[in-house]
């Protein structure tokens, strides 16, 4: 018979105890660090308690499977509590990221219509391939005015452009022009909002967001006052897109964006609709640009495979004689150099779904309600899910033969990423049109390791060369 879950091994008996301590091990930032040690230590699951937060913590693909499979029409994850605090607090009301039960559910399938579905997808590809030609025009331009031919240096803050104008061409149907020379300091106060907001977040985590805004905390003041930017750039979006769209300044054959069809339908109340769209605009940001930093240094620090990889973008152009649609069925392992990134850079340090009846997890009871979590950053670095996982092998990815739960970048089933599609679009069509123009390199010496601030990021600049073809 299964074994009780008071035998679940961990430490989750003294949760304010474990925080304190948690706090000295390296803290916060080595969140990822500390789950994959946990997993060293008690095995394929434990329980633990850090403050309030109460968890399950799960590694192996099949005991995924187990949670997933289980998770029923209305999944719900762990709700960032400063998040929702702060919603409550400004009376917003919540996006899908935020929603629960058949409120969720209804918006959910209406934004899935506008951001996943294969036929609103497909309109996706000329817009942001649009945006990475831009990037590789302003590319060329630094490359040409450097002095030695070639573009050096951290590229962070070049990609948050890139990512911000990416998401807001496929949101509103608009460019904001942030790829030239000058850019708005309005878009640029955006992206450091959603930075400040990711930052601020990771310490309120696990204690009671009332206790927070009582103690008046500096932390819970910035994070306030940086939701209130996002909020503000991004109903200032909206609201043109609102303005054009009633004085019939589009002509019916253009595209509208997902926010223009979400108000031309008329299925969802204006404000549920300004809300998720607050959240994709600010879910847009970091995402991707971190993990197309990510995608370019394991490419510099792995020339054979960047080499291959070349080579499948330039036939597949050949072939489809320049039609990006049809050159995104070739690329086969373009799609897995993305998924190979997301595994050992993924942007989500977990994975998590409450059970909603009993699971068996690793011959455990695990009872109803309880917060299961995937450690996903400790999973795509176990031998034994993943063989040689140091190594950035994309090629992995094409073995025959099925991977059940093993790509999970993105989340799973009904509750999965919104802007997965979306995201995904954008980093293909961005790393074809790099490697058709450049060589990625990077210089050797430097090991960058990876911090936890809300999502996991390089914990430090990543210099990396474009190097004209
Ligand atoms: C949720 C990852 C980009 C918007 C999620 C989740 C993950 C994730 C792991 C939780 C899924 C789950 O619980 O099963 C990523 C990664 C990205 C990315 C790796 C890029 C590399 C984006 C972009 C947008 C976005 C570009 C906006 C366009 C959202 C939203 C949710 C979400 C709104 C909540 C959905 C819901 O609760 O119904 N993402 N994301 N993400 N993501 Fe992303
Ligand atoms: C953070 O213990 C660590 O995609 C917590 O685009 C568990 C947890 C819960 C939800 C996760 C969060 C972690 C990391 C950031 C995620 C978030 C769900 C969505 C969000 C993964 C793992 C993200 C980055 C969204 C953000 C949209 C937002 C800016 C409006």
């Amino acid at each position: 018979a299964p074994r009780p879950f008071n035998q679940v091994p961990g430490e989750w008996r003294a949760g304010w105890l474990n925080l304190y301590r948690f706090w000295r091990e390296g803290g916060l930032s080595a969140l990822h660090l500390s789950m994959a040690q946990k997993f060293r230590r008690f095995g394929p699951i434990y329980r633990e308690k850090l403050g309030v937060h109460e968890t399950v913590n799960i590694i192996s693909p099949g005991d995924a499977a187990t949670l997933f499979q289980a998770e029923g029409a209305l999944p719900e994850r762990f709700r960032v509590p400063p998040w929702v605090a702060y919603r409550d607090f400004r009376n917003k009301p919540y996006g899908v990221l935020l929603k629960t039960g058949e409120a969720w559910r209804s918006d959910r399938l209406l934004l899935n219509q506008e951001a996943l579905a294969p036929a609103a997808v497909a309109a996706f590809v000329p817009l942001l391939s649009a945006v990475g030609e831009d990037f590789v025009r302003r590319a060329r331009a630094q490359a040409r005015h450097s002095g030695h031919g070639c573009w050096t240096g951290d590229f962070s803050h070049e990609l948050f452009r890139f990512a911000l104008e990416s998401v807001c061409h496929v949101l509103y149907g608009q460019r904001l022009g942030l790829l030239q020379d000058f850019v708005q300091p309005e878009a640029q106060r955006f992206i450091e909002a959603v930075a400040r907001m990711f930052h601020t977040t990771a310490p309120m985590l696990y204690l009671p967001p009332a206790l927070l805004r009582r103690l008046r905390s500096r932390t819970w003041r910035e994070h306030v006052h940086a939701w209130d930017a996002i909020f503000c750039q991004a109903d200032k979006c909206i609201q043109n897109v609102y303005r054009d769209l009633r004085l019939q300044r589009k002509s019916s054959q253009e595209y509208m964006g997902i926010l223009g069809n979400l108000i031309l339908r008329d299925k969802l109340p204006l404000d549920d609709i300004r809300a998720s769209v607050t959240e994709m605009m600010a879910g847009g940001v970091d995402t991707t640009s971190m993990t197309l930093q990510w995608a370019m240094l394991e490419l510099a620090r792995a020339p054979g495979v960047q080499e291959q990889l070349r080579a499948e973008v330039l036939a597949a152009k050949r072939e489809a004689g320049g039609d990006r649609e049809k050159m995104l069925k070739s690329t086969r392992l373009l799609k897995a150099t993305i998924k190979e990134t997301l595994r050992l850079h993924p942007v989500a340090v977990t994975l998590q779904r409450y059970t909603t009846h009993e699971v068996i997890l690793q011959d455990y009871r695990i009872p109803p309600g309880t917060l299961v979590q995937v450690g996903l950053y400790a999973m795509g670095r176990d031998p034994d899910v993943f063989p040689r996982p140091e190594r950035f092998r994309p090629q992995r990815w094409l073995a025959a033969g099925p991977k059940p739960f093993l790509g999970l970048g993105f989340g799973f089933g009904p509750r999965q990423c919104l802007g997965r599609r979306i995201a995904e679009l954008e980093m293909q069509l961005f790393l074809m049109h790099i490697l058709e123009n450049f060589k990625i390199e990077t210089m050797r010496a430097v090991e960058i390791g990876t911090k936890f601030d809300l999502i996991l990021i390089p914990d430090q600049p990543i210099q990396l060369t474009l190097r004209p073809l």
